[in-house]
């Protein structure tokens, strides 16, 4: 039976995965690609994203690149509710990227039907703000926090502790009366993880999506680098074979950079690859 995600007022087919567009509102993003709080550059790359296939647009007005600091509440909000609000006309369902419970509530009330959190509502009261709605959400796995997470991370077993930690998150949300169906999880590719713990979790994304929908963002990530071998600018073609590797093994979310390349890949896979695309409907 083909799963659906819950969105507000969207009603999303996970019967292929589903490419959602990174808008970065930031100065800082580790791929060069943010508009500074900039509403009509926003609007621009939101316009091209849809243009070329995006399903969702993600909204981040906080790097969490590594060895980033946190940006101070008014500065996200600056950031982020304009282009929110530009972007709630386009008729695309709009996820904001932040683990600020006022930057949750005020991007819900600008119109944004997703929280995509990096550090999984554990900030207090972000758990309520996202039951008080009727948004999806996306918790994330991160091991310590953006400014050191890639000191040295350690795991006994990382794709079980992954596991189990989303499942814990999927459990505070559900008791706090968040349906299933609004819930996405996500491994959380490079926060935390070596490249051979980024290996292990891809290779397991099935096992993972037994839990849940997953979400998957590797796009031009430092992982796809230390396996191509590719400096950031030339990375589309690596991410976009990421991302088609991702939906192959059960992905239902792909958080990208190159929508129309992703799309592309996308398109073609399920024309000529072997079984089609058929993400985790079956
Ligand atoms: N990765 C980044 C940011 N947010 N959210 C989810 N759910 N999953 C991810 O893998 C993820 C995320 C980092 O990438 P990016 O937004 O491109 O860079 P920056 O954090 O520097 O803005």
């Amino acid at each position: 039976m083909t799963q659906i995600l819950e969105c507000g007022p969207y009603r999303l087919r996970l019967d292929r995965p589903l490419v959602m567009a990174i808008i970065n509102t930031t100065p800082d993003s580790f791929s060069g690609d943010g508009v500074d709080g900039n509403v009509e550059r926003a609007l621009e790359l939101a316009h091209q994203a849809i243009a070329a296939g995006a399903d969702l647009l993600d909204i981040g007005g906080e790097s969490t690149r590594p060895g980033s600091a946190s940006v101070p509440l008014e500065e996200e909000l600056r950031r982020v509710v304009p282009v929110v609000e530009a972007l709630s006309l386009l008729g695309v369902p709009l996820s904001v990227d932040t683990v600020k419970p006022e930057v949750m509530k005020a991007a819900l009330a600008a119109g944004a039907s997703l929280i995509n959190d990096v550090n999984a509502l554990q900030e207090p009261g972000a758990v309520d703000v996202v039951a008080a709605s009727d948004c999806a959400v996306c918790v994330m796995h991160m091991q310590g926090a953006p400014r050191t997470m890639q000191d040295n991370p350690q795991y006994r077993d990382v794709v079980g502790e992954v596991e189990t930690y989303l499942r814990t998150r999927q459990q505070v949300l559900l008791d706090a009366g968040v349906a299933r169906g609004r819930i996405l999880l996500d491994p959380g590719f490079g926060f935390g993880k070596s490249l051979a713990h980024n290996v292990e979790l891809f290779k397991e994304l099935e096992r993972l999506a037994k839990s849940g929908p997953v979400l998957v963002g590797v796009c031009r990530k430092r992982m796809i680098g230390e396996i191509s071998g590719c400096p950031l600018e030339d990375r589309t073609v690596p991410s976009v074979v990421a991302a088609v590797a991702a939906g192959v093994r059960g992905a239902a979310i792909l958080r990208v950079h190159d929508v129309a390349a992703t799309c592309a890949g996308l398109r073609i896979w399920d024309a000529l690859g072997p079984g089609g695309l058929k993400g985790i409907a079956e």
